[in-house]
């Protein structure tokens, strides 16, 4: 017997995490894996396509690692096969007990999974709309295999919710990635591309197996080299890139920069109502559709924290827009425009203006002037990814122009994936809010599916949080994120309990133990991460650029001004109407009153709307100085709490996993602390108010 060496020890455990939540763990439970194994012994697959190789390929490793079973494949259509994969088109459902129209009706990447018990013989059918509904059909029938539940009986039928369900990537060619947490990018090196392509399929097998289906593969901060991604320099690793995710469902986008008919295009002007600058796109488009016939189009981030834009040439966005989406629509390609559009040099003294206001004040008023391959692109929030901050009035208020909501899966502001923190019931609360835009009931979920205003493009887009870790996202945990995120825009009723659940199955397996131990520090993760940090919603007072711990004057631009206007008597940012910056009245009745009044606004976002004594009291019956020392002391004993419910694991999964969540917390307890420290102590000297349960505040 050969002895393994530590090296091969701690890279076989490295795997596990590598894996994440397509483990494919051994079945052990006997039962289980007979039933299993009996439909596992062949599959007819009944059509060529790439996507549905990909399906072919994912059941059959799944099959060698969880059955041991090595399955006979067919490549077309042969009812002798126990498993049978195909299109609605290519199957005679009929035959399975299926009628045509139940999958006929569904959305484009729906599907149906059958098992059928006929004669002797078990069977099970996975029918697509499309092969995308197919692959996404493999997905979910190992999902229900991993988390140990019988397939026999199964009439399983499912669709997203969501039209787009994209993942944006703030990669750089030079391998670092802009708000990366987990190591450098798996696309890019300081060579140019890294050419793993292993590490890119598996990255595309992670998001396909979530629903994602579309990617851009560069920082929407588009620096000089990346200038060149849409140049025959680059196009074709970008192409091949491409390849591998399409087989994935996966379509792919490139950030441009605006100034690309400058730097790269000899051009003396990029200016969108040049006659040269529109026939330059125009030709640049047709370039890139020839290496990548189903390239998805361009995210933009213009006229934003220094980057070029429209209005360097008096232009506006629905200029800029346009001119690039005249250029894509005749190859079906999509501009996603984001919003993120304001003064970054703003003097916060300077009451008249807000960057809560910018994006609405922005772009509502061009609400009409976009073509209709023109996606406007929205953070959830009106500042930026703060661990609590109120929906972007801009959601719901454009209803002419199509929208998608952006969220961080990144974990910017929230802890940068050392601090745990589990962001699925935050962007739950942001999808199920309700507008009120067309009335009572007018959730943002219902407005970024599209089904609200009848946009022809619509979904969720985020920012990635992976790199090249061994682990995918520095903080095993965090990966929990990344699937979460999929799994919410796949389905926004999907409830927090449940995907949590289903990811720790996933990754850790079924010990009731471990589920419910990390469950539940996944599910709380938000709150304590909250309680430590900027309280009551104002945001920020975290280190400038770094983001990561406390700085409580700290301001982004070094420019003037606190975010949180703190002085001897109280706090918060004052966003009323009669007294404020009037932020409030971007919002529909009846939010805009609930938000403009002291009485009626919630105590989670009370110094985000209001300034207010140290003394005020709260909904819950505490001032606010009290709140502040409470949930700050508080915090920092629920990480201990983590700590004790973590150790409480060991043993019970493989050592790289447990240590590696064992360092991060360790590395959020300091942080906790500090934090902790820095807000009482700050609170306490400015408002000279005395902790009423007389804690040590330094
Ligand atoms: C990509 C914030 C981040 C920046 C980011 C920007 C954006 O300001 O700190 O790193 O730039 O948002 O979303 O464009």
């Amino acid at each position: 017997m050969s002895v393994k060496t530590p090296n091969v020890i701690k890279e076989l455990s490295a795997e596990k995490g590598y894996k994440a939540w397509l483990q494919y763990n051994e079945i052990t439970d006997e039962s289980l894996k007979a039933e299993y194994s009996s439909y596992f012994a062949s599959l007819s697959v009944t059509e060529d396509s790439p996507i549905l190789n990909a399906a072919v390929e994912e059941l059959t490793l799944a099959a060698n690692a969880m059955l041991g079973k090595d399955m006979t494949i067919y490549n077309y259509f042969t009812d002798d096969a126990t498993i049978i994969l195909g299109t609605y088109q290519t199957i005679d459902v009929e035959e399975y007990g299926l009628s045509a129209d139940e999958v006929k009706n569904l959305n484009d990447e729906g599907y149906v999974i059958k098992s059928v018990n006929q004669a002797d013989t078990k069977k099970l059918v996975l029918v697509g709309k499309t092969d995308k509904g197919v692959l996404y059909a493999a997905f979910q029938l190992l999902r229900f295999m991993q988390t140990s539940n019988s397939i026999d009986g199964l009439h399983h039928v499912e669709q997203p919710k969501n039209q787009f369900r994209m993942m944006n990537q703030w990669d750089n060619m030079d391998g670092s990635i802009e708000r990366g947490y987990s190591g450098n990018s798996i696309f890019y090196d300081e060579n140019g591309f890294t050419g793993d392509l292993t590490r890119i399929k598996d990255y595309a097998r992670l998001l396909s197996s979530v629903g994602i289906n579309a990617i851009s593969i560069n920082n929407v901060n588009v620096w000089e080299v990346e200038t060149n991604l849409i140049t025959s320099k680059f196009l074709p690793e970008v192409q091949q890139i491409a390849d591998i995710f399409r087989a994935y469902g996966v379509q792919t986008f490139l950030s441009i920069n605006f100034a690309s008919p400058i730097q790269i295009g000899g051009l003396a002007t990029a200016d969108p109502l040049d006659a040269g600058v529109q026939k330059w796109w125009a030709e640049k488009v047709e370039e890139i559709y020839k290496y990548i016939p189903d390239f998805g189009g361009f995210v933009v981030k213009a006229d934003s924290e220094h980057r070029p834009g429209p209005f360097f040439y008096d232009r506006d966005h629905a200029d800029g827009a346009n001119m690039l989406a005249e250029a894509l629509a005749p190859f079906n390609g999509v501009v996603f425009w984001r919003c993120f559009v304001y003064n970054c040099l703003q003097d916060w003294r300077d009451r008249s203006t807000d960057r809560a206001r910018a994006a609405f004040d922005h772009f509502k008023p061009l609400d009409g002037k976009f073509l209709d391959n023109v996606v406007l692109q929205i953070k959830n929030g009106p500042m930026d990814f703060q661990v609590r901050e109120p929906i972007s009035p801009l959601i719901g208020s454009m209803e002419k122009t199509n929208q998608v909501m952006e969220f961080q899966v990144a974990q910017e502001y929230t802890g940068q994936q050392k601090d745990l923190c589990f962001l699925v019931p935050q962007w739950k609360e942001y999808l199920k809010f309700d507008t009120h835009a067309k009335g009572e009931g007018t959730t943002v979920d219902s407005i970024v599916n599209g089904s609200v205003y009848d946009f022809k493009y619509s979904g969720i887009t985020a920012v990635s949080n992976i790199g090249n870790d061994a682990n995918w996202t520095g903080n095993t945990l965090a990966q929990a994120n990344l699937f979460g995120y999929g799994r919410l825009i796949w389905n926004p009723d999907a409830t927090s309990e449940d995907i949590a659940d289903d990811w720790v199955r996933l990754t850790f397996g079924d010990d009731k133990n471990v589920v419910e131990t990390v469950k539940g520090m996944l599910l709380d993760s938000w709150h304590i991460y909250e309680n430590y940090n900027a309280p009551l919603g104002v945001g920020w007072m975290i280190n400038q650029h770094h983001h990561y711990g406390p700085n409580i004057d700290g301001y982004e631009y070094d420019v003037w001004g606190t975010y949180h206007f703190s002085d001897r008597d109280g706090m918060g940012v004052d966003r009323t109407m009669e007294t404020g910056t009037g932020y409030t009245e971007q919002y529909f009745s009846p939010n805009k009153e609930i938000y403009n009044s002291l009485e009626t606004c919630p105590d989670e976002l009370l110094l985000f709307f209001h300034h207010v004594p140290y003394t005020y009291e709260l909904k819950s019956g505490k001032t606010v100085i009290q709140h502040i020392y409470d949930t700050h002391f508080l915090g920092f004993e629920q990480v201990e709490g983590l700590i004790t419910r973590w150790n409480s694991l060991e043993g019970k999964m493989d050592d790289y996993r447990f240590n590696n969540v064992k360092e991060r917390l360790h590395m959020q307890l300091k942080n906790a602390r500090e934090w902790r420290d820095q807000i009482n102590t700050y609170f306490y000297r400015k408002s000279g108010v005395p902790d009423a349960k007389n804690r040590t505040i330094y």
